[in-house]
Order: C-alpha cells, then sequence, then structure tokens
C-alpha cells in the first residue's frame, strides 16, 4: 500500500499524517465503525468509481443497523470522494470511507458520542496478489464459524465484526493458505475473510444467498449479471462444504481482492484457473475498467480532477 498526500476528515481535507483521532473514540474500543471498500479504476472516460452507489447506499444500511446516522449525505460523500482523488492526482485507487463513534463518554451506549467520518483513498494492489488473480488461491475452510445473525448482523460492514474475519485470515495465514473459507454454524458455505465465493459444477454456478450470513457483496451482485449475460445459469443457495472440493471450479470476489480463482481447497487439488472462471473473470475487468459498455452505468466518472 502507498501513501496519498490527503485523507478527508469530516468535511475537511487534511495531510495523510495529520489524520488522527483520539485514542478514546469510542470505535476503538468497541468496534462501532462501518465502512467501504470501494475501488476507483482508469478508464477511457477518466478515473471511475465502481458502482459508488451501490457502495453509499451499503454504508448507510450497515450504519443503521447500528443505530448510527451519518452526518452527511450520499451526495456530499460521493462529491467529497471526487475531490480527493482529484487533490491527490490518482487515477486508479482503493477508497476507504469509514464513519465511527468518536470521542465521548466511554461505556458501552454511543447514542451520545458523535458520528464521525473519513475518507482516505491509496494505490492498493489485488489483496491477494496479481499471481493469484492469475494462477489461483490455496483455501483452507476455517476452524472459525462465519459470525451469527442472532449475535451480530451480518449485513453490515461493520468494524467489530471483522474480528471473526482477522481470526479466520491468520489461522490460515499461519497454516501456510492465501484465504479462509468460513462456514455458518449449520457448517454451510459462506465466505472469505474478505470475499464471496461462488462454486461451479457441470457448468451451473452457485453461490450462498443473500439470506445466508455473509455480506451481501457488490462484487458478487456485478458477477451474478455478469455470468447471466454471459448465459451461465446462477443459482443462490445453500452450498455444502463437499462441494467446495467437488467443484469444477471455484472463485471468490471482492472490491479488494477482484476475482480470484480458488485452486485448492483443504489440500485438495481443484485444478487451475477454469474456464468458466477465467470467461467471467475476463468481463468483470473489462466492466471494472470501462471496457465493456453493458456495464458503462456501473462506472461514476471523476469529473474534474483538480488540486484546487
Ligand atoms: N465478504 C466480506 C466479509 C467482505 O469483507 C467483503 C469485502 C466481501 C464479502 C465482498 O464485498 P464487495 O467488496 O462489496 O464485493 N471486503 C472489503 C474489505 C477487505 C479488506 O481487506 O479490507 C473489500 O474488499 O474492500
Amino acid at each position: 500500500m502507498s501513501t496519498a498526500d490527503l485523507i478527508w476528515h469530516n468535511g475537511e481535507f487534511v495531510a495523510w499524517e495529520d489524520a488522527k483521532v483520539h485514542v478514546l473514540t469510542h470505535a476503538l474500543h468497541y468496534g462501532t465503525s462501518v465502512f467501504e471498500g470501494v475501488r476507483c479504476y482508469e478508464t477511457e472516460r477518466g478515473p471511475a468509481v465502481f458502482r459508488h452507489w451501490d457502495h453509499l447506499d451499503r454504508l448507510e444500511a450497515s450504519a443503521k443497523l447500528y443505530y448510527m446516522e451519518l452526518p452527511f449525505s450520499k451526495d456530499q460523500l460521493r462529491e467529497a470522494t471526487h475531490d480527493l482523488i482529484g487533490r491527490n492526482n490518482l487515477r486508479s485507487c482503493y477508497i476507504r470511507p469509514v464513519a465511527y463513534r468518536g470521542h465521548g463518554p466511554m461505556g458501552l451506549d454511543p447514542e451520545a458520542n458523535p458520528v464521525e467520518v473519513s475518507i482516505a483513498v491509496w494505490e492498493w494492489a489485488p489483496y491477494l496478489g496479481e499471481e493469484g488473480k492469475k494462477h489461483g488461491v490455496r483455501a483452507k475452510v476455517s476452524s472459525w464459524r462465519r459470525i451469527s445473525p442472532q449475535s451480530l448482523v451480518p449485513h453490515s460492514k461493520a468494524g467489530g465484526q471483522y474480528l471473526n474475519s482477522v481470526l479466520a485470515k491468520i489461522e490460515s495465514k499461519r497454516g501456510g493458505y492465501d484465504e479462509a473459507i468460513l462456514l455458518d454454524d449449520l457448517g454451510r458455505v459462506c465466505e472469505g475473510s474478505g470475499e464471496n465465493i461462488f462454486v461451479v459444477r457441470d457448468g451451473r454456478i452457485a453461490t450462498p444467498p443473500q439470506t445466508a450470513s455473509i455480506l451481501d457483496g457488490i462484487s458478487r451482485k456485478s458477477i451474478i449479471r455478469i455470468a447471466a449475460d454471459l448465459g451461465f445459469e446462477v443459482v443462490e443457495r445453500d452450498v455444502a462444504r463437499a462441494e467446495l472440493t467437488l467443484a469444477d471450479e471455484v472463485f471468490m470476489a471482492g472490491t479488494a481482492a477482484e476475482l480470484v480463482p480458488v485452486r485448492e481447497i483443504d489440500d485438495i487439488e481443484i485444478g487451475p484457473p477454469g474456464e468458466i472462471t477465467r470467461q467471467i473473470q475476463q468481463v468483470y475487468d473489462d466492466a471494472l475498467h470501462g471496457r465493456d459498455q453493458r456495464y458503462s452505468e456501473w462506472l461514476d466518472v471523476v469529473a474534474v480532477p483538480s488540486k484546487a
């Protein structure tokens, strides 16, 4: 990851090194934050934010689920993001808006703590590496179960909830794998530590439904549409653990990771990236970079990059 010059912090542009919070920030102690991971790609029409409105909608939804009201409108956040990309002179970048309960009373009742919002941007290579995107990654089913809707809110992209992903990620890395796959309490497949998952068998694609304990991924939605446009049948249904290793192809997708083939799960070979994965990956990459007109409405072109 590389740094940028400026960060947007509660309505103001501040230098990267000055974007600080108080040590008694509520979110630092209790995980009371919600965030987004968004990407901006260089396209022929200029830098363009992929599915910007969908990410802003999800940020607002994540906040609502934790009783937080964002002090900025989605229009304001969108404009701030465009401005930030322009002022940092970036052509492509990762975008991390975060809204959090700030410094105020300590204790578990957060309602008197202000909701603060920051947006950071930086250049970030695909999370599991270009190599991973090309040749596939090795994954392991985690001993940690994905957070349950009985205790938390899988649909919210909330900071504290990511302790679940962090445990799974550390376990998989220390075990020598690239990524973890989490099951739910009943052993059904949910998702990766930061990506949704798809299995392909006999030409049909399955992915856990939105009602499973998954994050309702925006890459996931895009891939479902692209796969359908390519003529593949995509079914949103429960997926059993054994289906992972019996699949012809498995791939994961998320904003940071993009579309990543999985070549091995639990030390069982699935194989090099398959034909269906390849086809979808190609069209998805074209959509991200504005090379496929069918998906041009997904791109929010950054109007006038300026340093003003
Ligand atoms: N599940 C989880 C748990 C998740 O964190 C992500 C995104 C997804 C699915 C895919 O969602 P979407 O990006 O809308 O397609 N994870 C973000 C944070 C990753 C990180 O390392 O930080 C991301 O990809 O930006």
